[in-house]
C-alpha cells in the first residue's frame, strides 16, 4: 500500500512539474517579445494537445484505480448477511451501486473524452447550441424515474424493517453502559420483560429491574453473550445506562443507537446459526458479534458481545438453564411487595426460601409459631 501511494505521489509531482513548465512556456509565448519570430499559436497548440492527452490518460488511470480498489478491498466489505431483511437491504444496496457506477462511468468517460477530442485546434469553431427541449426532457425524466424507483423500493424495505415486530417475536433487552453490553431476557415463564426504573439501579441490579412487577421475577440477565433462535423474529429492546452507544450486529445488518432515557428497538430474523456460519466459513472459531458503533469513551473499542444463534430447541434449553435475577440475588426478595412475595418465593433457591418462610413465621407468630410448626 505504501509503495502504491509513493508511486502515485511521484507521478503527481512529475505531472505538477510538467504542468508548471508548460505554464512557463505559455507565459513566454503570450508575453510581448523583442523578436517577432516567436509564434503564439504554436505554444497554445502544444499546451492544448498536452492537456487533451493528459485528460484522457488521467481517466484511463482512474478507471483502472477504481476497478482495482473495488476488487482489492472486496473482502473488507460487510460480511454476507445472515438475516432476512439484511439480504433485502444488501440487494438494494448493490442495485443502487450498479446504477450509480453505470452513471459514473458513462458521464466521466464522456467528460474526459470530450475534453480530449474537442481540445483547441486552429481553425475549429465551437458550435453554438443554446437549448434543446427534447434533450432536457430526456436527461431529467430518465434519472427521475430511476431515482424514484430506487427510493420507493428502498422505502418499502425500510418500513418493513422499522415496523412493529410480529407478536410472537422473541424479546431481548440490550443495554449499553461504559463499557459493555448487558442483556436481559423475559424468562421462561411469561415471556414478558418486567418493568425497570433507572432509580433502582445499583451495583447488583444493573438494569434497575423493578421487583414490584411480577413479570420481572423470572427475568434473567447476561453480560457475556446473547443467545437467539434461528428463523424466528427477534425484537431487541435497546437502551443505554450512561451515554450514547449504538448496537451494531454486522452480520444481521442491525444498527441502532442506544440513547439514555429514550428506548429504541430493532427487530430482525436470523437465517443462519453460528454452527452453520462456522461450517460455511470453515472457521470453527467464528462467532457473530455485537459491537458498539458510537464512540462512547476510553474503552469503546472493547464493547463487544458474543452473539450465539442456535436452533429453537437448543435456545429454549439454554433459556431454561439460566437462573433468574432473583434466584442469583435472593436478598432482593426484600424489594418484592408483600402481596407478591409468595409468587416470588418459588424463584429462590430452595434453602433460601425455607429460611425465609421460617423467618416470616417467626416474625408473625413469634418463637412459639416456629416451634409449633416444627412439631
Ligand atoms: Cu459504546
Amino acid at each position: 500500500m505504501a509503495i502504491i501511494i509513493g508511486i502515485l505521489a511521484i507521478v503527481f509531482i512529475v505531472m505538477t512539474v510538467m504542468v508548471l513548465g508548460k505554464t512557463q512556456s505559455l507565459l513566454k509565448g503570450i508575453r510581448p517579445t523583442d523578436s517577432e519570430t516567436s509564434s503564439e499559436g504554436e505554444y497554445v497548440d502544444d499546451a492544448n494537445n498536452f492537456n487533451g492527452y493528459a485528460m484522457f490518460v488521467f481517466w484511463v488511470i482512474s478507471v483502472v484505480g477504481v476497478v482495482w480498489s473495488f476488487l482489492y478491498y472486496r473482502e473488507d466489505f460487510l460480511p454476507e448477511a445472515a438475516s432476512v431483511h439484511g439480504k433485502e437491504t444488501d440487494y438494494w444496496f448493490w442495485v443502487s451501486m450498479a446504477v450509480i457506477m453505470v452513471g459514473f462511468f458513462v458521464v466521466n468517460s464522456l467528460l474526459f473524452f470530450f475534453a480530449y477530442k474537442y481540445r483547441f485546434k486552429k481553425g475549429r469553431v465551437a458550435t453554438f447550441y443554446p437549448h434543446n427541449n427534447k434533450l432536457e426532457v430526456i436527461w431529467t425524466v430518465i434519472p427521475a424515474i430511476i431515482m424514484a424507483g430506487l427510493v420507493f423500493s428502498g422505502l418499502k424495505v425500510w418500513t418493513d424493517v422499522m415496523a412493529d415486530a410480529p407478536a410472537d417475536a422473541e424479546v431481548v433487552e440490550i443495554m449499553g453502559k461504559q463499557f459493555g453490553w448487558q442483556v436481559r431476557y423475559p424468562g421462561v415463564d411469561d415471556n414478558k420483560l418486567g418493568k425497570y426504573n433507572f432509580k433502582l439501579t445499583d451495583a447488583t441490579n444493573e438494569f434497575g429491574i423493578d421487583l414490584a412487577d411480577e413479570n420481572s421475577f423470572d427475568d434473567f440477565t447476561s453480560n457475556t453473550e446473547m443467545h437467539i433462535p434461528v428463523g424466528k423474529p427477534v425484537l431487541l429492546k435497546i437502551r443505554a445506562r450512561d451515554v450514547l452507544h449504538s448496537v451494531f450486529i454486522p452480520h444481521m445488518r442491525v444498527k441502532m443507537d442506544a440513547v439514555p432515557g429514550m428506548p429504541t428497538k430493532f427487530w430482525f430474523t436470523p437465517t443462519q446459526t453460528t454452527d452453520q456460519a462456522r461450517a460455511e466459513l470453515g472457521n470453527p472459531e467464528f462467532d457473530f458479534e455485537i459491537a458498539c458503533t458510537e464512540v462512547c469513551g476510553r474503552s469503546h473499542f472493547a464493547m463487544k458481545l458474543r452473539l450465539i444463534v442456535e436452533d429453537e430447541a437448543t435456545y429454549n434449553k439454554w433459556k431454561r438453564e439460566q437462573k433468574p435475577f432473583l434466584a442469583m440475588n435472593p436478598d432482593y426478595i426484600e424489594k418484592v411487595p408483600a402481596n407478591l412475595k409468595a409468587k416470588a418465593m418459588k424463584y429462590l433457591p430452595v434453602e433460601e426460601s425455607t429460611n425465609l418462610v421460617v423467618a416470616e413465621d417467626e416474625a408473625t407468630a413469634g418463637g412459639a409459631g416456629t416451634q409449633a410448626a416444627l412439631k
